[in-house]
């Protein structure tokens, strides 16, 4: 059996490389040639733990890359949904072209399982009438399936094999297919239902997180109104057995959680009230932070608002994504309020971002007064003790004291 895997991005290549690594026959295929290149010769294209040790085993697999798809018994879709900020809606576009890819050269028969995450009924919306409109029977043809993925960034490669996966199939038959290839590595229980079932789980299980986290947020504010540490409240709350408050931060930021809540408000604007409130709450996070930025600089006798800055790029620690990132808001809320540029510096992204970016982190730290860390990544941990005599405001309750959120 072979296995085409379309799109080798944060979720396609993982998935590609342990089905390699787990005896599966892959072809890993991309538009982009200077990334199939390098994955060719075993080098990695981002920062995960494991990936490196992962690639190295699959590369003794048969593990295949291309730049465009080829006969295959299942088709896994890993390509970008991207969405549009002010509709709110995703552009299926590059899952249409996809399978129009695999429909130039898929056997009769084959099953197309589409991993991206989209939105509810995605797949009814466009992918069925994009097969309908090749001369395609779907059920007869080609199958169609749902694999949502569930793994989360910095812990990839161990959620792959341990969590638990959902199958959504239009035929059992296909859904127990599918079932069998993600059990060659997938140590979790994999449960088959229908595609729709899948599509709105996938949706409700980010959002879910997304409304903890406004929870925690809204808490934030409260507890600072009311003069209490919201972290020793969250600790005691969370001894309850019922009770499991998420940590609040600086906002939301990634391609999933940030997103994927905002695909139920559009579509059902009349009942999502409280996911959609919950969205508001996190997008509000950014210009919070810039109020306490003001306190905290107001507090310290710091005048020269040119001298904050900014510690983490990325949406989260230990990452070097920066897709949606609370920095990427609050510098957009900053430039809008008129707030001076600040220094901005992350270990994990040496590229060029933003403007003020420092490649060096003393030289950040020498142009700054007031640091603002808005990631806690590993290397602030290690490299804390370099804050000593800056006023410091800590949105990630990293243990280094000075003002809170
Ligand atoms: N965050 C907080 N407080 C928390 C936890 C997270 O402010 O207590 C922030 C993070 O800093 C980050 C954002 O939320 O900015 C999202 O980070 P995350 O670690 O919660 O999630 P993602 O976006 O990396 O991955 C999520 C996961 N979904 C769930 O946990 C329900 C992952 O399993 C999904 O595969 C992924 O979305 C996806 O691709 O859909």
């Amino acid at each position: 059996m072979t296995v085409c895997i379309v799109g080798m991005g944060y979720i396609g290549l993982p998935t590609a490389l342990m089905m390699a690594a787990s005896g599966v026959d892959v072809v890993g295929t991309d538009l982009d040639g200077e990334k199939l290149a390098r994955l060719g010769r075993g080098e990695i294209t981002f920062e995960e733990p494991g990936m490196k040790e992962l690639i190295a085993r699959a590369m003794q697999g048969k593990l295949r890359f291309s730049d465009r798809c080829v006969p295959a018994d299942i088709y896994v879709i890993a390509v970008p949904t991207p969405y549009d900020k002010e509709s709110k809606k995703i552009d299926p576009g590059f899952v249409v072209n996809a399978v129009g890819d695999v429909l130039d050269v898929c056997p009769r028969g084959a099953i197309i399982s589409i991993e991206s995450t989209i939105s509810p009924g995605t797949i009814d919306r466009y992918v069925r009438p994009a097969v309908a409109a090749r001369g395609f029977v779907t059920g007869k043809d080609v199958h169609l399936a749902h694999t949502p993925e569930r793994i989360i960034p910095g812990n990839m490669i161990y959620e792959l094999e341990h969590n638990s996966r959902t199958v959504g199939a239009d035929d059992p038959q296909v859904g127990d297919a599918v079932k069998a290839l993600y059990a060659a590595f997938c140590k979790g229980e994999i449960l088959v239902t229908d595609i729709r079932t899948a599509e709105m789980s996938k949706v409700v299980e980010n959002t879910f997180r997304d409304i903890n986290i406004a929870f925690a947020n809204e808490l934030a504010k409260i507890c600072r109104k009311n003069g209490v540490d919201v972290y020793e409240v969250i600790r005691i709350a969370n001894k309850h057995p019922r009770v499991n408050i998420l940590s609040p931060g600086p906002g939301v930021g990634g391609h999933c959680i940030s997103v994927d809540p905002w695909f139920l408000v559009g579509d059902f604007p009349e009942e999502a009230r409280l996911i959609r409130c919950a969205r508001e709450v996190n997008s509000g996070m950014p210009a919070y932070v810039l109020d306490r930025i003001r306190k905290a600089a107001a507090e310290s006798g710091l005048s020269d608002l040119s001298r904050v800055g900014l510690y983490g790029l990325t949406y989260k620690e230990n990452v070097d994504d920066i897709r949606e990132s609370p920095t990427l808001q609050l510098l957009e809320v900053m430039e809008a309020q008129g707030f001076p540029a600040p220094a901005v510096y992350d270990p994990m992204v040496t590229r060029p971002a933003v403007p003020r970016q420092y490649g060096d982190f003393a030289e950040f730290l020498a142009a700054a007064d007031l640091i603002v860390v808005m990631v806690g990544h590993d290397h602030l941990k290690a490299h804390g003790a370099a804050l000593a005599g800056k006023t410091v405001l800590d949105t990630r309750h990293t243990g280094l004291g000075g003002f809170g959120l």
